[in-house]
């Protein structure tokens, strides 16, 4: 068994463009869990700050191709798209994540993206958009590249990490929808 972690602080640039929501986005945390190859792959999107005034909106989580964060999130080059397909057929393309209180508390399973082998995402890196993912449904070239998705918030470096977290946060992360908080899929 395999697990990932990817935490980071925001895009510091987009401080002066998002301030809300920028300046409060610290807690990133995106745990990834898979068996064995050919299991499919667990995440767990757990993250705090967003802005409080401005809950409706959806925001887009990727992963992007490269885990190079020397200028910011701006680095990290585009969707990975190890197959060359469309946006949002690529393997982290992982839709649109609406907060509530200014967090996301996500649990995803049977997700395409791999740990193993010559595709693994390890080493790459998560971008949060500003927008909405218009899944492909923009009719227009950016669409099909990356969903129109806006501005990087935040991003950060899929590593390996301590596998007491994924228990600790997956727990939180089911107790919301046990108590029926979480109604979004
Ligand atoms: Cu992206
Ligand atoms: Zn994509």
């Amino acid at each position: 068994m395999l697990q990932l972690f990817c935490s980071a602080l925001p895009q510091a640039e987009c401080l002066s463009v998002q301030p809300y929501c920028c300046k409060k986005l610290l807690i990133l945390c995106i745990l990834f869990r898979q068996y064995y190859s050919y299991g499919r792959l667990e995440a767990i999107f757990y993250l705090d700050g967003f802005p409080l005034d401005n809950d409706q909106s959806g925001r887009a989580i990727h992963i992007h191709e490269l885990g190079d964060l020397s200028n910011g999130c701006d680095s990290t080059g585009g969707h990975y798209n190890p197959f060359s397909v469309n946006h949002p057929r690529h393997p982290g393309d992982f839709g649109n994540f609406f907060p509530k209180d200014g967090k996301i508390r996500k649990y995803k399973t049977n997700l395409f993206a791999t740990m193993f082998g010559p595709y693994s995402i390890m080493g790459r890196s998560i971008v949060i958009h500003e927008q909405e993912d218009d899944m492909g449904k923009g009719n227009n070239k950016a669409s099909l590249e990356n969903g129109n998705a806006g501005k990087r918030l935040a991003c950060c470096v899929i590593g390996i990490c301590n596998k007491n977290l994924w228990e600790e946060k997956l727990s939180e992360v089911t107790d919301k929808k046990k108590r029926g908080l979480s109604k979004r899929t």
